[in-house]
């Protein structure tokens, strides 16, 4: 099963809004065939394993798959339906599928039709890989990670230079980016930085030879003021979505929705965006670059599942902006845990997580 996780990672840049899926089929210690879900659209993991198994399937063969087989018809067929045909009679499952349309039934075909289902074989490494879908299916809200970048005196800006990190912490940075369905930031940051908010890597730097796939750009703008012809996110066809609290329209042109939501006190209310970003967007997986205001509100509002720091070694003083400023403390409801500390170059990368009981 171990394996078939390692297979299933091969699709994490390309699979949104589908989860990222990978199956084995073997027999005794021998793999026989194996497969991945590519992207939406294309055969399920299970069967284009199927598809490689150049064997006749016996009473010894086995197949290990990261995610419950579908049986329903999407935009590819039941794969439950095609396990039944293979004669297969003895699978693994990590994990069930958290969508409605799957959830416990494929295993029930399954099993109906005398097929031993064994269900949980590293359960926790195949939720961590599909955190976003589950999140999305479950929850109506995508797995939101939000980074900065800060110095060793907590500032998020340098008076004197472009920028806080390292090029190599930079460069993580953009692998954060590719497995996001969506990058948001606020239109401060936008008039701050012009940045593109586009993917800088290289096919060969993602490992697949598919094109390489930029997250939808998201700009939180409350009173509509950014002008779109002015800056360089709105360039390219690309889809790019406007939150404001003035109106919703379409401009096909630029491929940008304007998207109205109410605002309260925190500026737009952020789990309305989220709840559209899921269900209208499918967005599995957002990333967040926010400045010291909208990091505030994720946090005090329990809105983040992950936080990611670039902390540099060097001390800006006080021209520069703080980071987190918490107005009101997080609820009861959450607890903190730091998940990783990793040195990138002179740099530290600390991810906290934020588990919402
Ligand atoms: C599997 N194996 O490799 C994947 C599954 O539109 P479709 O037909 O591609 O179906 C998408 C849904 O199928 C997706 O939301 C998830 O529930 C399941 N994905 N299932 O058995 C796979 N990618
Ligand atoms: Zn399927």
């Amino acid at each position: 099963m171990e394996y078939a996780i390692e297979l299933a990672k091969k699709g994490i840049y390309t699979t949104s809004p589908n989860p990222s899926v990978g199956c084995i089929i073997t027999e005794g210690n021998k793999i026989l065939s194996e497969g991945y879900h590519l992207k939406s659209g294309s055969d399920h993991a299970e069967v284009i394993a199927l598809k490689n198994l150049k064997k006749k399937v016996n009473n010894e063969t086995c197949m290990y798959i990261t995610l419950e087989p579908c049986c329903h018809t999407g935009k590819t067929g039941p794969c439950t339906d095609t396990i039944i045909k293979s004669g297969i009679k003895n699978i693994f499952i990590s994990m069930l599928d958290p969508n409605p349309l799957v959830k416990g039934k494929g295993v029930k075909k399954l099993r109906s039709n005398g097929i031993s289902v064994n269900i949980g074989l590293c359960k926790d490494l195949s939720e961590k890989i599909n955190r976003g879908f589950i999140s999305r299916v479950t929850k109506k809200i995508p797995y939101v990670t939000a980074k900065q970048a800060i110095s060793m005196d907590y500032k998020i800006t340098n008076p004197k230079s472009k920028w806080i990190s390292s090029a190599q912490s930079r460069k993580d940075v953009q692998y954060f980016r590719a497995k996001s369905c969506a990058i948001l930031v606020s239109s401060k940051t936008i008039i701050k930085d012009n940045s593109k908010l586009k993917i800088k890597l290289k096919k060969s730097d993602l490992n697949n030879n598919e094109k390489i796939i930029h997250p939808i750009r998201i700009v939180l703008d409350t009173n509509l003021s950014l002008n779109i012809n002015k800056y360089n996110i709105f360039e390219g066809k690309e889809k790019k979505i406007i939150f404001n609290s003035i109106s919703t329209s379409y401009n096909e042109n630029k491929n940008i929705d304007f998207i109205k939501i109410r605002k309260d006190k925190n500026g737009l209310r952020l789990k309305n965006i989220f709840n559209i970003l899921a269900i209208k967007y499918e967005i599995n997986n957002l990333y967040i670059e926010p400045g010291s205001k909208l990091l505030n509100t994720l946090v005090s509002y329990n809105l983040i599942d992950e936080l990611v720091f670039y902390k540099s070694p060097e001390i800006i003083g006080k021209l520069g902006l703080s980071t987190l400023v918490i107005n009101s403390k997080p609820s009861k409801n959450i607890s903190i845990v730091t998940e990783s500390i990793t040195k990138i170059s002179n740099d530290v990368r600390i991810i906290y997580k934020f588990l919402r009981k």
